[in-house]
């Protein structure tokens, strides 16, 4: 499913160094062909049983929910090949060296691998940290271009979620295939709305810990995936 260095060392020195200036980092070409294919096909099957959410998240200022959405808990007993990609443990030798940290897997069967889709115009997710420090994204379909919305929106080391309203946010677009890692516990981040009818954006989350992290999750899993 992964494409990954031969050792974790080889970890390119210069992604490991953008994602602990940046909190965030792009890894391209991470996933392989048939492991796009595989995923994509998996994302489609389980959409029938994915849910739509649409309100406000109040632990959150009150932003934007507007997407359909697969709790973790759900996806583990409908999917064999996303838990199985999540427990990758090549996969997680490669955050490791990325964050310099040790990974674990989150104990919250929620949290820990979540599908978000969307697909009408005006779909969003909204201003957010995480519960858990990393979160690695899979793209399986993305607007084609910027302008179609569904950019990711991120501020590292922000002091409040209003911070994604000043002109220095970072905005990025993704292709169907790309990956990001990002350090979700302290990066403000939000998904802007899909600016047209007829473009989707699909992503696999994959929420990871350390041993020694000691926030206390918020009610926002559960609002969004149970
Ligand atoms: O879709 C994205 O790029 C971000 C997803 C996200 O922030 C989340 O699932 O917590
Ligand atoms: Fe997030």
């Amino acid at each position: 499913m992964f494409v990954i260095p031969r050792t974790s060392a080889s970890a390119s020195e210069q992604a490991r160094r953008r994602f602990l200036a940046d909190g965030y980092a792009p890894l391209r070409g991470l996933l392989s062909p048939r492991g796009q294919a595989d995923l994509r096909e998996e994302a489609a099957r389980l959409e029938k049983v994915a849910r739509r959410r649409d309100f406000a998240m109040t632990c959150m200022d009150a932003s934007p929910r507007h997407m359909t959405t697969l709790g973790g808990q759900v996806i583990a007993q409908e999917s064999r090949i996303i838990p199985e990609a999540y427990a990758d443990e090549g996969l997680r030798a490669l955050l490791s060296a990325l964050t310099g940290d040790e990974i674990t897997g989150v104990p919250d069967q929620v949290e820990r691998h979540v599908l978000n889709i969307l697909h009408r115009r005006g779909d969003t997710h909204g201003a957010h940290t995480d519960d858990y420090p990393y979160a690695l994204v899979l793209f399986l379909e993305a607007p084609g271009a910027p302008d179609d919305g569904g950019l990711l929106e991120y501020v590292p080391r922000a002091a409040s979620l209003r911070d994604l309203d000043a002109p220095s946010v970072r905005a990025v677009h993704h292709r169907p295939g790309d990956a990001y890692l990002l350090r979700s516990d302290t990066t403000a981040h939000r998904v802007t709305p899909l600016a047209r009818t007829g473009v989707r954006r699909t992503v696999v989350n994959f929420a990871y810990t350390t041993p020694y992290a000691t926030r206390r999750p918020t009610p926002s899993a559960r609002e969004l995936y149970a």
